[in-house]
């Protein structure tokens, strides 16, 4: 082989790699149906948090074998095994007082609300005009308070950020148009009442791997540079849909306007277990923990419909890949990059 032939080889080989920013854990899948103490059909998209003491709890997903799915809390020491699983299904629809849960609840997000000493979790209410977002306050995950459906169908991946910005909460949600669907936020004074709603973050269209439809992916994470968030792509391709995670940056007093967007996606199902299940070729994180470092972050995520794995990664080495491989979002920048 020619030198030339041989260094054009090695040049494929650096352009062919990306930078691995979220490493599986070896013990993944680690939750799966199996673990359950009770008859079930899949365990996925769990919100976490960590308590007070330390642990980890996961808010898990549990889709019962009729197919509609209520909440379940798993709590482990070193969030990796040692779960500790409620015996008994631990937030169910509650039909008769919110009929807009008639389908099941799914995917929560869980935000911990310094001012309010709660959490505050966002789930998807499957309502019989389609899913919405709802919100539930709670303490301790064994008594909750609903507050109904905050955003009605057909919209869901929402989360609230920790703080007022401004003096207003806010929730990051996703509804449905004819044209896309897209991330938007909306603010309130009350949780109650929501309004001001704001565009953050567009699909892209034609061929990208976050065209027609996005959504937030676990909460945002603050940083002192700005929230950063996880957020899914849809790539819809003729035989399924392939749900992959890319990264954007968003201002800290602005949250709608978003600093910074990741070109390529950052993680994408190809482990077995993400490539094969009830729904294939999806990776669907609802939560994660950040480690007292303050830069380990363990994200937890739903893969293909049926389980639950774990993946962790650098809150820096995210940032840093974002300066590498993204772009403002300016609107005229915006027009030319993604049509
Ligand atoms: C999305 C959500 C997720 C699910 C994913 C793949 O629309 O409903 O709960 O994991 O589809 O089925």
């Amino acid at each position: 082989m020619s030198i030339l032939a041989e260094k054009s080889l090695d040049h494929k080989a650096v352009m062919n790699q990306h930078e691995t920013l979220f490493h599986r854990h070896p013990a993944n899948p680690i939750l799966t149906g199996k673990d359950w103490p009770y008859s079930m059909n899949s365990v996925f998209n769990a919100g976490a948090t960590l308590l007070a003491d330390g642990s980890t709890l996961l808010l898990c997903r549990v889709e019962d074998r009729r197919g509609l799915s209520h909440l379940c809390v798993a709590r482990s020491v070193n969030g990796v095994d040692g779960w500790q699983i409620d015996r008994e299904p631990t937030l169910m629809p509650d039909v008769e007082q919110y009929p807009e849960e008639l389908w099941g609840i799914e995917d929560p997000r869980i935000t911990y609300i310094p001012e309010l000493k709660q959490y505050a979790i966002a789930y998807t209410s499957y309502s019989r005009g389609g899913p919405g977002v709802s919100l539930a306050l709670t303490k301790d995950f064994r008594a909750y308070e609903r507050l109904g459906v905050v955003m009605s169908p057909d919209d869901k991946d929402a989360a609230l950020l920790p703080r007022r910005i401004n003096g207003l909460w806010a929730l990051i949600h996703r509804p449905m148009t004819p044209l896309g669907a897209h991330i938007w936020i909306s603010y309130s004074p009350d949780l109650r009442h929501w309004g001001n709603h704001k565009l953050m973050l567009e699909a892209r269209r034609g061929a990208w791997w976050d065209a027609n439809k996005i959504g937030m992916s676990p909460p945002p994470i603050e940083t002192p540079r700005g929230w950063l968030m996880i957020y899914h792509g849809v790539r819809r391709t003729p035989s399924s849909s392939i749900y992959r995670l890319g990264l954007a940056l968003f201002d800290l007093e602005q949250p709608e306007k978003c600093l910074i967007r990741g070109d390529s996606w950052m993680f994408a199902p190809e482990a077995e277990y993400e490539r094969h299940g009830d729904v294939q070729d999806v990776v669907f994180p609802c939560g994660y923990t950040v480690a007292p470092d303050g830069d380990t972050i363990n994200l937890y995520y739903g893969a293909a419909d049926s389980s639950i794995a774990l993946a962790h990664g650098s809150i820096r080495g995210l940032l840093a890949w974002l300066d590498a491989n993204g772009h403002s979002e300016h609107a005229h920048d915006r027009r030319q990059r993604h049509g």
